[in-house]
């Protein structure tokens, strides 16, 4: 597999820190990174310390006193070329996402496709970073807002989407005139650092700064720093949401700002309008996809009483039909959990969730032989719950699907709103009523809100967060952008006189 890295441009040896096109090998711990594929070592990297961060922030700095002076659409000319970059390593990079993560290699692709697919977002936007203006109450005055960029901008991403994420925060921050420092997982360091190959070209060819795009390779104690660093102005993070928790406290104790994307717990209801046809195929991508790792994965499932039977019937079918194995190869629908630490977690809920009320329905198994070495490969499982069994209300990044029954929508909806997350959620009716009541303000309170279509697979092009314990962040398309930047009101007087505001006269 060393040629999936030859292919994305890393060499030997492994060096876990950069700074534009510059990189070094870090002062800090070392991580040995095991394919969950195949068990086998992909390589080692030395990731940052303490001392290498500070060199990362001083010359992100630096670089952004010139970056922030350049006009906002040749910034965008700048993510046009990263984007193009991304668009000739697709291949390569999307398989390196899959080998190193574990997740299906159209998964992996079509990761990379959402990298591209923000860049172009984000060049558009270089265009289009709109202010107000606004009638003044005094004479020949004139208001406006205007928008300015943050400075440095922590970005810390999860193992489950090593790139996507990061490059929706980071072209939207380029592009609103910000530098960018990235945490990525240490557990998917090398995709970060083929991004950075990538990026460390474009930015010696238009001779630009260093420090305007960085990577840091650590764990918790760089994220710590990033987060209680002022000099980081914002730091945008993706985790669980005890991670984001602690991020959160770091980072309001002195006043910073955040974006959180966190824990999600997303539940799909079918009422008895539903169309099963559709319903199946989406639940099942829904739940097994990136192995049950997606934030917006879907975990819950609350069936109308009369399509109950039919529901589950077809769905335990489906899930016997699964074909679990390398996600490289592409006849198998369901690769591996990151880990073995993963897999603990899996077994242990699964042991929770029965002694808690729940009957599994398919699945509850550690895969083992040759094909499955690795010791990361498990069975998509299904539980019969009651909704207030105690388990149904935590998040377990692995493919679980706790299924309940209900009677009146309103029931649904009480039921899927009743845990602490509220990042996705999807209803099938054909019937519009059902589906408006859904997205109504008594519907459901989570950040995504979907009809006929399942809880993960977002677009770019909306803003993509979520409410309660999902952190409230918002990040990727709409006006997210604004995260990214301050907003500056200013008033202006041409005329020849001193008025107040508020009539108030003051003379001398
Ligand atoms: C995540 O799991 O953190 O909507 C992000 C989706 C993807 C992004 C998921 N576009 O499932």
């Amino acid at each position: 597999m060393k040629d999936i890295l030859i292919k994305n441009n890393i060499k030997s040896p492994f060096q876990g820190v950069s700074a534009g096109h510059k990189s070094w090998k870090g002062g800090g711990d070392t991580f040995s990174i095991k394919s969950p594929v195949d068990g086998k070592n992909i390589g080692r990297v030395k990731g940052g310390s303490s001392a290498d961060f500070d060199k990362v922030i001083k010359k992100a700095e630096s670089a952004f006193k010139e970056w922030r002076l350049m006009p906002a659409p040749q910034r965008g000319e700048v993510v046009r070329q990263f984007g193009e970059g991304l668009r000739k390593q697709k291949q390569a990079l999307g398989e390196l996402v899959s080998y190193e993560m574990g997740k299906s290699l159209q998964e992996g692709l079509g990761e990379v496709q959402e990298m591209i697919d923000i860049c172009d977002f984000a060049v558009g936007l270089s265009r289009q970073l709109y202010g107000l203006q606004m009638h003044s109450e005094r004479p020949e005055h004139r208001m406006m807002e205007q928008w300015h960029p943050l400075g440095v901008v922590g970005i810390i991403s999860a193992f489950n989407f090593p790139v996507a994420v990061w490059a929706w925060n980071t072209a939207l921050a380029w592009v609103s005139g910000n530098v960018c420092i990235w945490k990525p997982s240490e557990k998917t360091p090398f995709t970060a650092l083929a991004c950075q190959e990538i990026m460390k070209k474009v930015i010696k060819k238009n001779k630009l700064p260093e420090g305007i795009c960085s990577v840091i390779i650590g764990g918790r104690d760089i994220g710590a720093q990033m987060a209680s660093n002022p000099r980081v102005a914002l730091v945008s993070a993706t985790g669980s949401t005890r991670m984001g928790k602690s991020i959160a406290k770091i980072v309001a104790a002195r006043l910073g700002k955040t974006i959180l994307e966190l824990g999600g717990n997303n539940a799909v209801i079918i009422s008895q309008n539903a169309d099963l046809s559709h319903a199946v195929p989406a639940v099942v991508f829904g739940a097994v996809g990136t192995c049950g790792q997606r934030c917006t994965s879907t975990r819950r499932l609350i069936i109308h009483e009369s399509q109950y039977d039919s529901m589950i019937e077809k769905l335990v079918k489906a899930y016997g039909q699964l074909k679990i194995g390398s996600p490289l190869n592409e006849a198998n629908h369901v690769g591996p959990l990151i880990d073995k630490d993963a897999v603990k977690a899996y077994q242990k809920t699964i042991k929770q969730a029965i002694s808690q009320g729940g009957k599994v329905l398919s699945g509850n198994e550690v895969l083992s032989g040759e094909k499955f070495k690795s010791g990361c490969y498990i069975k998509p499982t299904i539980i019969e719950a009651k909704s207030d069994l105690k388990m149904v209300k935590h998040e377990t990044f692995a493919p679980i699907l706790y299924v309940m029954k209900y009677s009146t929508i309103e029931e649904a909806f009480e039921i899927q709103n009743n845990v602490p997350q509220g990042l996705s959620s999807s209803i099938f009716t054909l019937n519009i009523r059902e589906s408006e009541k859904f997205l109504s303000v008594a519907g459901s309170d989570c950040g995504i809100a979907n009809v006929n279509i399942g809880t993960s697979g977002a677009e770019i092009g909306g803003a993509f967060g979520g409410e309660k314990e999902t952190g409230g962040g918002r990040e990727s398309g709409s006006d997210a952008w604004k995260a990214y930047m301050r907003r500056q009101t200013c008033t202006l007087n041409y005329g020849e006189g001193l008025p107040l505001a508020q009539g108030i006269k003051f003379e001398l």
